[in-house]
């Protein structure tokens, strides 16, 4: 294949970015195809950078997911932000998704300024307009446009696709020519015990209330490859207070049960093969402040 043939490939990374909740994750899934980034109603959903990689013709998008922004104040939130910043820092595109329905409200206006100011290509995209009316999302676009974003606001709806394939032309068309990061059939970076610990995190997010998920960190202590051609994966669910620790559990091991369930079920569906997983509660006050925790995800300890 000659690098000026219609079809040299290109590849390059785009790096979601936006306020928590807006819909990053859900993007990038949906651009991927398959789910690689965990998905939930709460904020704080996403904790670090989690590659996800779509394919267009010739042309390998990375996407890179990232922790919502907002104002930190706790360790873990500073390097959640920081990663959300440096992933928007090392990326060809910066993709800054907007919530149709809460706007350029202060936090998504004080990022939009930022990501103007630095990002070497900014582009920005409206996200749930399956949830406003047209007049509300035009004059949104209009506001977006306003800022800086010019003539590059796309609308879409990560939930249903609508307007997703416009973007992901756009993306594809601006990928610069190169050789690609990732095999063909990889869909993400994360190596497969993570993944596995997002999986049960995912379910913490969503059968769990209040501040417990966000209170609690899930590891995976083993993976166990068996002769039968099934899975053993060991996980522990970290929680800060002891009080917590029965929440998790719920009456009867009812709740746990319920997070294992769930999450096994996942797990099997997308590794295709039987899998036994076994969850642990554990308290630990200080794991936020373990500085193992923040190398396993690529956090950055002192953010
Ligand atoms: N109606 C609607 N809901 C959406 C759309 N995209 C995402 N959602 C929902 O919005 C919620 C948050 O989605 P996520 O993808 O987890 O958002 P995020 O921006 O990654 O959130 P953080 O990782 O916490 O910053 C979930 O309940 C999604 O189902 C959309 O286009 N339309
Ligand atoms: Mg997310």
């Amino acid at each position: 294949m000659s690098a000026d043939g219609p079809e040299a490939r290109r590849c390059g990374l785009v790096a979601v970015i936006g306020a928590p909740n807006v819909g990053k994750s859900t993007l990038v899934n949906r651009l991927v195809g398959t789910k690689v980034s965990i998905v939930s109603p709460r904020v704080q959903t996403t904790r670090s950078r989690i590659m996800g990689v779509a394919m267009a013709g010739p042309a390998q998008i990375v996407l890179v997911d990232t922790p919502g922004i907002f104002l930190p104040k706790r360790r873990l939130e500073r390097a959640m932000v920081r990663a959300a910043w440096d992933g928007a820092g090392d990326s060809d595109i910066v993709l800054l998704l907007i919530d149709a329905e809460r706007g350029l409200d202060g936090p998504s206006a004080r990022i939009a300024e930022r990501v103007i100011a630095t990002a070497r290509r900014p582009l920005a995209a409206i996200n749930k307009i399956d949830k406003v009316r047209r007049e509300a999302l035009l004059r949104l676009a209009a506001e977006a446009r306003d800022k800086g974003f010019a003539d590059s606001v796309f609308m879409i709806s990560a939930l249903t696709g609508d307007g997703v394939e416009d973007l992901r032309k756009h993306l594809a068309a601006a990928m610069p020519e190169g050789p690609w990061l990732f095999p063909e059939d990889q869909v993400s970076d994360l190596p497969a015990r993570l993944w596995a610990a997002e999986v049960t995190r995912e379910q913490v997010f969503h059968l769990l209330r209040d501040e417990l998920p966000h209170a609690s960190a899930v590891a995976t202590d083993a993976w166990i490859e068996q002769e039968d051609g099934a899975v053993r994966i060991e996980q522990t669910i970290y929680v800060q207070r002891e009080g917590q620790k029965a929440i998790v559990l719920g009456a009867g091991g009812r709740q746990i049960k319920e997070i294992g369930s769930r999450a096994r079920a996942e797990l099997e569906t997308t590794l295709e093969r039987r899998v036994h997983l076994f969850l642990n509660v554990k308290q630990r006050a200080d794991w936020q402040d373990d500085r193992g925790f923040y190398g396993e995800l690529g956090l950055a300890f002192d953010a």
